[in-house]
């Protein structure tokens, strides 16, 4: 079979409204680009007309702008999981306009191939290099491609100039069987490779290859400031405790990080502090605060789903690919994520909080408990799993208006159960072992900002007894005082009396 070259928009006029489409990629790695763009056109053409078109998306996390933003202000998303960093989607989403179903990430691929989801008619895959056979060499992240692949009636391939071939040999492309045939996955090191380097896919799916020539659109994160350092210090000196007392082997375990200028922080930190020995990553996204540490032997491997770098980042690691070929290892979300994986591996996962509880319960995706800010991403398959799991925020949010500790969240995606300790540049609250008003105490010592502390004393105070003692009526208390005068420190818990 030859290769059949057709432009952009001819790829986007085999998207037929009502069509689910399945796309590569892991936060904007590695994702499709310039297909979805031309499927934004066609949208607003059919909508001018009067006519209706909309599509579902399934994707293996967050996108670029020229997804999700660009579908979303097109008005052409009708369904769409799992997570998403995009504001213009995030507004879609918030307004009623968009379906968006917040799923695990481990679960994505697993939920398509179970029909959970529906039929998956066309798979856009960016790749650095396709073969004629059909061999699809994917770029900067694995996602749920070889699913998408396997699953739609049609492929198209984005052959992105932008990604070097050099990336060739760094994937890892595994997919389990399902149920009641699946065996373990064979994953005894974060090293360790178990599948081969591109997806093997039925040349006559390969309806056509689109030459682009665009980067991946991962923004960067905010400088590390005194906070975020200090967040990142208070995790570095409770691991090094934690290892002190042999809790933690001396070898030290695989790490995860989660996404954002926080996560990005605390990695700096965990790299400059020696008494922290060299570690491997086992994780689902790697930013460029780890390609830095692995430059300067204190990161050892890295297996992660996607290269969420900087585009200097990313040149680097192409340029510098010698270096990297046996430090890195890109796999699907499906087994960088996997629930099995990282209990055996004995991860320590490190996730950021919008807002938690008194009592160890977590927020990590709706402001207010209403309106989504991202979605749950890999942090539930790690949290829930992990050896010791790991949750960081800022004590208060929104220049000290709002506290990040509250009486009950508003929201939980993290139940008390899978929380192990929790983070804030205050200090640190280790919470195994411990009761539910143990933890509370020790949550209030040392994690909340001192503007709030005697407000959640006053909550404990008014909260009876029980095994999680609450004044039912008063527990989002703080929420409603902030959505009422804009400041959570203006509630009242005489208001709450029974
Ligand atoms: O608002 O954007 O208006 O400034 O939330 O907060 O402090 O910049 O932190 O970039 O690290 O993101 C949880 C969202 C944190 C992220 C979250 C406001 C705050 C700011 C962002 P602005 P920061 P970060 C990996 C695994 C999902 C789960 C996860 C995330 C904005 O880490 O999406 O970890 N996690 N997945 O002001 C109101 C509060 C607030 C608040 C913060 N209590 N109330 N607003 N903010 N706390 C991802 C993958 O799996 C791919």
């Amino acid at each position: 079979m030859s290769l059949n070259f057709i432009s952009a928009a001819e790829a986007a006029s085999l998207v037929k409204h009502g069509y689910n489409i399945g796309l590569s990629g892991f936060t904007p790695a590695g994702t499709a680009k310039a297909v979805t763009a031309e499927i934004a056109k066609i949208a607003e053409a059919e909508h001018a007309k009067g006519n209706p078109f909309q599509i579902g998306i399934f994707t293996g996390a967050s996108t670029g702008d020229s997804c999700d933003g660009i579908l979303s202000r097109a008005k052409a998303i009708r369904y769409r999981a799992p997570y998403t960093t995009n504001k213009d989607f995030r507004a879609a989403v918030n307004n009623g306009e968009i379906a968006y179903n917040d799923i695990h990430l481990s679960q994505m691929a697993q939920e398509v191939r179970y029909g959970f989801m529906g039929k998956v008619k066309i798979a856009i895959i960016e790749a650095c290099e396709v073969t004629a056979d059909g061999k699809i060499y994917l770029t900067a992240a694995g996602g749920i491609a070889p699913t998408v692949c396997r699953l739609a009636d049609q492929i198209i391939v984005e052959l992105n100039s932008a990604h070097s071939k050099n990336m060739m040999g760094m994937h890892d492309v595994y997919e389990p069987l399902d149920p009641p045939y699946r065996r373990e996955i064979p994953i005894y090191k974060a090293s360790d490779r178990i599948g081969l380097p591109y997806i093997q896919v039925d040349p006559k799916k390969i309806v056509g290859i689109v030459e682009v020539n665009k980067p991946d659109e991962a923004r960067s994160f905010a400088a590390a400031d005194p906070l975020t350092d200090q967040i990142g210090q208070n995790v570095a000196d409770f691991l090094a405790a934690d290892m002190k007392r042999g809790i933690i082997p001396s070898t030290f375990l695989p790490l995860q990080s989660g996404v954002g200028n926080i996560a990005n922080a605390v990695l700096g930190a965990l790299g400059r502090d020696k008494t922290i020995p060299a570690f491997e990553m086992y994780t689902e996204v790697i930013q460029d605060s780890v390609i830095a540490l692995m430059k300067e032997g204190r990161i050892k491997f890295g297996s992660t789903c996607s290269l969420t770098v900087t585009n200097d980042c990313l040149t680097d690691i192409y340029d510098n690919i010698n270096f990297f070929r046996d430090k890195l290892i890109l796999r699907p979300s499906e087994i960088s994520n996997n629930p099995e994986v990282v209990r055996r591996l004995g991860i320590i996962s490190i996730n950021t909080a919008i807002e938690a509880d008194i009592y160890g319960n977590i927020n990590s995706t709706h402001i207010g408990g209403t309106k989504m800010m991202n979605g749950i991403g890999g942090s539930g398959d790690f949290t829930r799993n992990a050896y010791v799991s790991i949750f960081t925020c800022p004590s208060v949010a929104k220049d000290g208006k709002i506290s990040s500790i509250v009486p009950m969240v508003s929201h939980q995606d993290h139940s008390e159960h899978s929380v192990n300790i929790l983070i804030t540049e205050q200090g640190v609250a280790d919470l195994r072992r411990k009761s539910p008003s143990e933890r509370a105490q020790t949550i209030i010592e040392n994690c909340v900002h001192p503007d709030y502390k005697q407000i959640l004393w006053d909550y404990v105070k008014i909260s009876g007894k029980g095994q999680t003692p609450h004044c039912i009526q008063a527990a989002l208390g703080m929420h409603a005082a902030l959505n009422r005068t804009g400041d959570m420190k203006n509630v009242n818990w005489a208001d709450y009396k029974l």
